[in-house]
């Protein structure tokens, strides 16, 4: 075989393995592995703590690898320590009024008894993979990004005063972090401070495209389908697979943050994995509301109490296939949870909040040269053109 056309074949190869590549940017294996090793077993401060702190280190480490600005916040509950890790990357705008921050968050911790893997394994793996995504892009951006890992979400038992403490991590984050640290670096008295909200990741790896595998709360059908009858009408003509990611969010104040990771889902491709809008209207009666709390149950709740816009995204833990018997129990674990569907739903969810938040950001190449967004965008359009053309040249033959 002469030298010229080896190297051809060579060139062949090479663009075809771009195509594989090109169906989602996130690194499966990063994934695989941070779930393996990092979110594998029970994070919980009185159960597990040795593979708690381990955790969290390699959150704290993995922010500082990537280039944040990288800390703990320290809080105390009961006399016990936790610790949110929080990973900032300054936008041109910071410290403006025109700054309109974007936020990632996902809990780390578990409750005492489950591996965790799903809730929230899961969520963390994602909010990584999205700043490794944004990071290894090596352009710049107008609008702040704030990425965080909540301590101390999990609560099960019943507090001494009767009260309910769970998703404390993210109370104590708003109070003690958030709030001061926009006082002290965004100082200004005149205009307004807009942020765009947060991504909330919570239990969203479970991808079920058996019939029957979604479950609506049977007690709760009339206010489902009365606050979200496209969704519930969409969901029984699919014989109830649980093939879709839950994103919820206020239609009055969340909206700007929702339509574009909807319009970015859309442009993901593999669109057998689904995704489901879940628009609440604004004053909506409590007995209603109560009926479908189940929306309510992360850490999005704490930033909507403060008027932070948020978006909740979750595969709905319980009320879908496997997790229906995992969920906050001992197999809730890789053997069952982590399989190649799982982790290309997961894939696709990632790059969707990596997208939605490098546009929003509106990120840029920066001059140096080095390979922006719109060198990678430029290749990967050159690229997928190619791959058109050797699947057409693939199917005439
Ligand atoms: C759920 O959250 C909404 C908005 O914060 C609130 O109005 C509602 O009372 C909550 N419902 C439950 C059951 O906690
Ligand atoms: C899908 O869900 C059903 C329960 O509805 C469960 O029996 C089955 O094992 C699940 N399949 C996968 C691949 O998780
Ligand atoms: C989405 C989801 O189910 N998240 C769970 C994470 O853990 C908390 C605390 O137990 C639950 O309330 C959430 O349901």
């Amino acid at each position: 075989m002469d030298f010229n056309l080896r190297i051809s074949i060579c060139r062949v190869i090479l663009i075809y393995g771009l195509c594989f590549n090109l169906t989602h940017a996130a690194s499966l294996d990063y994934l695989r592995s941070t779930l393996t090793n990092y979110f594998s077993d029970t994070r919980h401060h009185a159960t597990n703590p040795k593979y708690k702190q381990l955790t969290a280190t390699f959150i704290y480490d993995e922010f500082i690898r990537f280039g944040l600005e990288t800390t703990y916040q320290n809080f105390d509950f009961d006399g016990v320590d936790f610790a949110n890790v929080i990973g900032v990357l300054k936008g041109d705008n910071f410290g403006t009024y025109d700054d309109h921050i974007i936020g990632v968050g996902a809990h780390y911790d578990t409750v005492k008894l489950t591996k965790g893997v799903d809730d929230n394994g899961s969520g963390s793996a994602a909010l990584l993979e999205v700043v490794r995504q944004l990071t290894s892009l090596k352009s710049k951006r107008k609008h702040t990004v704030i990425f965080i890992a909540f301590d101390r979400e999990e609560y099960e038992n019943a507090h001494f005063d009767g009260k309910s403490y769970g998703a404390l991590g993210s109370k104590y984050l708003i109070s003690q972090w958030l709030l001061p640290w926009i006082q002290k670096n965004y100082p200004q008295t005149v205009g307004t401070f807009s942020p765009y909200g947060i991504i909330v990741l919570d239990t969203l790896m479970d991808y079920n495209n058996s019939a029957m595998s979604q479950i609506i709360p049977p007690d709760s059908l009339q206010e489902f389908q009365q606050l979200f009858p496209g969704v519930v009408k969409n969901l029984q003509s699919d014989n109830l697979q649980g093939d879709f990611l839950a994103t919820i969010f206020r239609t009055q104040f969340d909206s700007r943050l929702a339509n574009e990771f909807h319009q970015q889902w859309g442009k993901m491709g593999r669109a057998d994995y689904e995704i489901e809008m879940f628009g609440l209207a604004s004053n909506l009666p409590d007995d209603v509301l109560n009926k479908v709390a189940d929306l309510n149950r992360s850490d999005h709740i704490n930033f909507w109490a403060k008027n932070i816009p948020a978006i909740f995204l979750s595969d709905s833990a319980n009320l879908r296939g496997k997790m229906q018997d995992c969920y906050h129990h001992v197999c809730d674990s890789l053997e069952v949870m982590l399989n190649d569907d799982n982790l290309n739903f997961l894939a696709k969810t990632s790059d969707t909040i990596a997208a939605t938040v490098d546009k929003l950001s509106q990120s840029y190449a920066a001059v140096s040269g080095a390979p922006g967004v719109g060198k990678t965008l430029f290749t990967l359009m050159t690229a997928s053109s190619i791959c058109v053309f050797l699947k057409q040249t693939a199917s005439m033959l």
